[in-house]
């Protein structure tokens, strides 16, 4: 594996969850081929679980560990290609990618999608200038469309709880105050499509996202409906993808919360969310805490996954 982008880069899903669960039962089987690595993390969004578990999953493997807020301490840059460089920021992204290249042997970047330009986000500008400039194996730690280490983790936890072997696993849209990205949404669908689950998502009209990632899922806006018998019932709020409202919130109906009543809909079914998560805008309290609640166990699988994923580039 070169880059790691999306579940394309995985290869066969069965033995990249093989390889996963052996990573789990053997963290430290593999600290020489890491040993004298250098991992850099670059973050130009805030993070806890991403920024600490591919930390830990790169100590795990013996390397050494590199983390870069852009946006503090760093130099502002500047993205764009001819402007004049006579505003707030003093530096230029094509000198810092390939300066940045120039100090590690592995790069993970951070860079959610701006919501200012659509295409600028759909074609993955930041991520894809790290792959073509800095010289060195680039990994998502979730940019504009995708968050394949989340997705990768997601479906750890999965196959760890899953009852039968093909599941109904339930996306479904959740308000939020602010406007999030697609990228969870997106790759999350992209995972599951790649599986053989029974796979449905559920949203407000006009909260359709990319068919390029829904698939051949079944989308239905009768979420009652989209709960009965579900094995897992994934949350997560993300803003309008279609024009004219990209990146617009366009409801905050809170009949969308997961809440007690509608989980009774399911079958027993688990609680997932990739966190951080809003309380009570997302998901009650009750359900969250719950015994069905898997979001803890979900956040640790993302050492896992970053460390198969790193695993796998240090080998190649
Ligand atoms: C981000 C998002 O929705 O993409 C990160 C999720 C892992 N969430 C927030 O900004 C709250
Ligand atoms: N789930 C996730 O990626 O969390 P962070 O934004 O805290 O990294």
């Amino acid at each position: 594996m070169k880059h790691f982008t999306s579940v394309h880069d995985i290869g066969d899903l069965q033995t990249a969850l093989q390889k996963a669960r052996y990573v789990k039962e053997n963290p430290f089987a593999d600290q020489e081929l890491g040993k004298n690595k250098t991992l850099m993390l670059i973050f130009f969004n805030s993070s806890l679980r991403t920024r600490l578990s591919t930390q830990k999953a790169g100590l795990n493997l013996g390397m050494n560990v590199i983390v870069l807020d852009i946006n503090q301490g760093a130099w502002k840059l500047e993205t764009e290609r001819g402007v004049i460089m006579d505003g707030d920021k003093p530096e230029h992204i094509l000198e810092a990618i390939p300066v940045m290249g120039a100090y590690c042997d592995i790069i993970g970047v951070r860079s959610f999608a701006q919501f200012e330009n659509k295409e600028d986000d759909y074609n993955e500008v930041i991520l894809n200038q790290f792959i073509q400039y800095s010289g060195k194996p680039v990994f998502s730690m979730e940019a504009a469309t995708r968050h394949p280490l989340q997705s990768f983790a997601d479906l750890i936890t999965i196959e760890e709880y899953k009852k039968t072997a093909r599941p109904k696993v339930v996306l479904t849209w959740a308000p939020h105050p602010r406007a999030l990205p697609q990228a969870v949404p997106n790759s999350f669908a992209e995972w599951m499509n790649a599986t053989d689950y029974e796979f449905v998502i559920t949203h407000p009209e006009g909260y359709e996202l990319d068919e390029k990632f829904v698939g051949n899922a079944i989308v239905e806006y009768d979420k009652e409906k989209a709960y009965r018998d579900a094995d897992f019932i994934y949350a997560k709020n993300w803003a309008a993808y279609r024009d004219p409202n990209y990146g617009k919130i366009l409801s905050t109906d809170r009949s969308w919360t997961v809440d007690a009543h509608k989980m009774t809909l399911t079958n027993n079914a688990y609680f997932m969310h990739c966190l951080p998560v809003r309380r009570n805008m997302i998901v009650t309290d009750d359900v969250i805490e719950s015994p069905q609640s898997i979001v803890i166990p979900e956040a640790a699988n993302r050492v896992v996954s970053a460390q198969a994923v790193l695993k796998e580039i240090l080998a190649s």
